[in-house]
C-alpha cells in the first residue's frame, strides 16, 4: 500500500511538472505573456496550491480508471461485515443523480464502503432540486440510516430537515456543496474555495492575455459551492491587472444540460464581443463547449472552468477548451464516506483539530467550522488530460 501511495505521489509530481511546462505549450496563439504561470495581477496561478507539493490524498489519481461515472440512482451495495460494520449505513444525497460527477463521487463512496464493510446507497432527485432533497432527507431519517452525506442545492432550504435528522442521532456530512454549518457535523470540501475561484479567473486571464469581455455560466443561483467560488472570482477580477477584463454577466444554467446550452447561446447573442466564458460546473462547461462548437465559436470564445477530464477530452482535443480545473470526485466521495464512518463510530465529532484516517488517502484534520479539505485543485490541459480517466 505504501509503495502504491508513493507511486501515486511520484505520478502527481510528474503531472504537476507537465502542467507547468505544458501551460506554455497550450497557449500557442501568438499572444505572449511574459510569464505563463503568473496571473494578470502578477501572482502565481493557483496561488499556494501551485507551489504545494501534492499529497497522495490531495490530488487526482492519475491513470485511475473510474469509468464514466454513470448515474447511480437508488444504488445500493455492501453487506454489513460481522462485528459492527452494520452500523455503517451511509446514504449519499447528491444535488442530482443524473450528473456523472456525482456518479463518480458515488463510486468513491462505494469503494470506501467495500473497504470498511459498510453499506452504501445513493438517492436523490433527477434534477437539482432542493425541495426534493428535503423529502429524501426525511425518508432517510425515517429509515434511521447511520449518516447522510449531502451535496446541497441550497444551504438553508435543507437545514431544518438535516437538523431534525441530527436530533435523531443521524450523522450529517456535507460534501462538494455545503449546507448551513449548524446543519451538519463535517463539510468535506473538494479544495480551498478561494483557490478554486481565483484559479478559474487566472486561467481565463492567461487565455485572453488579460483582455476582453467575459461571462460566467454557473449552476443554480442557490448553490453554495458555485456562489462561494464566484465571490472569489469577482474579487480576483477586482485586482489591479484585470482592468481590461470585464465580467458582463453571470448566467445560471441550473446544472441542467439544456438550460446551460441555451444560456450559452444567449450570451453569445447578447454580447457579440464576448471573448471568454468561465463555467464553474461540470454540467455547464460541457454544455457550453457543445454550444460553442455548434455555433462555430470554439477557440474563438475561450472556455474554462471546472470539468471532468472524460467530459472535456473531446473539447480539449478540438481546441475549444485549452485548460480547466477540477479534483477527483471519486476521492471526494471516498473521503466523505470515511468522514461519515468516523462520526458514526465516535472517533470524531466535527471539532476543529480532530484527526482521522481515510484509507488510501491518508490522514486528515478537521479544520475551522468542521471543514475537511481534500486538496488543491488541479489544472488539466492537452498535455496531461490523457493521464486521467474519470
Ligand atoms: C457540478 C456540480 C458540482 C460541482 C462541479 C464542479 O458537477 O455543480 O456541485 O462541484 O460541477
Amino acid at each position: 500500500m505504501k509503495t502504491r501511495v508513493m507511486m501515486l505521489r511520484l505520478l502527481m509530481v510528474f503531472a504537476l511538472a507537465v502542467v507547468t511546462v505544458g501551460a506554455v505549450g497550450v497557449r500557442g496563439s501568438g499572444m505572449a505573456l511574459a510569464q505563463d504561470n503568473m496571473s494578470c495581477a502578477g501572482e502565481p496561478i493557483g496561488g499556494d496550491a501551485a507551489a504545494a507539493s501534492p499529497e497522495a490524498g490531495a490530488s487526482p489519481t492519475a491513470g485511475m480508471d473510474m469509468g464514466m461515472g454513470s448515474p447511480m440512482a437508488g444504488m445500493e451495495m455492501g453487506t454489513p461485515a460481522a462485528g459492527g460494520g452494520g452500523d455503517l449505513n451511509i446514504a449519499f444525497l447528491p444535488k442530482d443523480v443524473v450528473n456523472p460527477y456525482f456518479g463518480t463521487a458515488a463510486q468513491g463512496g462505494q469503494g470506501a464502503a467495500a473497504e470498511l464493510g459498510g453499506q452504501f446507497q445513493q438517492v436523490g432527485p433527477q434534477t437539482s432540486n432542493a425541495a426534493e432533497q428535503v423529502t429524501y432527507i426525511q425518508t432517510l431519517t425515517q429509515q434511521q440510516v447511520g449518516a447522510i452525506a449531502v451535496s446541497a442545492n441550497d444551504p438553508n432550504a435543507l437545514a431544518q430537515s438535516l437538523k431534525d435528522a441530527m436530533a435523531q442521532g443521524i450523522k450529517v456530512v456535507s460534501f462538494d456543496s455545503d449546507v448551513a454549518p449548524d446543519a451538519r457535523q463535517i463539510f468535506v470540501n473538494q479544495a480551498n474555495a478561494e483557490q478554486i475561484g481565483r484559479i478559474e479567473v487566472q486561467i481565463m486571464g492567461r487565455l485572453l492575455n488579460c483582455q476582453g469581455e467575459i461571462a460566467i455560466l454557473s449552476a443554480a443561483s442557490t448553490m453554495t459551492n458555485q456562489n462561494t467560488w464566484i465571490s472569489f472570482m469577482e474579487d480576483e477580477l477586482s485586482k489591479p491587472g484585470y482592468e481590461n477584463m470585464t465580467l458582463v454577466e453571470t448566467a445560471y444554467g441550473d446544472d441542467d444540460p439544456q438550460i446551460s446550452y441555451d444560456k450559452t447561446v444567449e450570451l453569445l447573442t447578447a454580447y457579440p464581443d464576448l471573448k471568454g466564458i468561465i463555467s464553474p460546473t461540470t454540467v455547464g462547461i460541457t454544455a457550453a463547449a457543445q454550444a460553442l462548437e455548434a455555433e462555430g465559436r470554439g477557440g474563438d470564445v475561450q472556455l474554462t472552468g471546472l470539468g471532468t477530464p472524460n467530459q472535456m477530452r473531446a473539447y480539449v482535443k478540438s481546441g475549444t477548451v485549452k485548460e480547466f480545473a477540477l479534483w477527483n470526485p471519486a476521492d471526494l466521495g471516498y473521503l466523505a464516506y470515511y468522514a461519515a464512518t468516523r462520526l458514526i463510530t465516535g472517533e470524531i465529532t466535527g471539532a476543529e483539530g480532530e484527526t482521522f484516517e481515510a484509507g488510501r488517502l491518508g490522514s486528515y484534520t478537521v479544520g475551522a467550522n468542521g471543514e475537511v479539505l481534500l486538496g488543491p485543485p488541479f489544472i488539466f490541459n492537452a498535455e496531461n488530460i490523457d493521464q486521467f480517466d474519470f
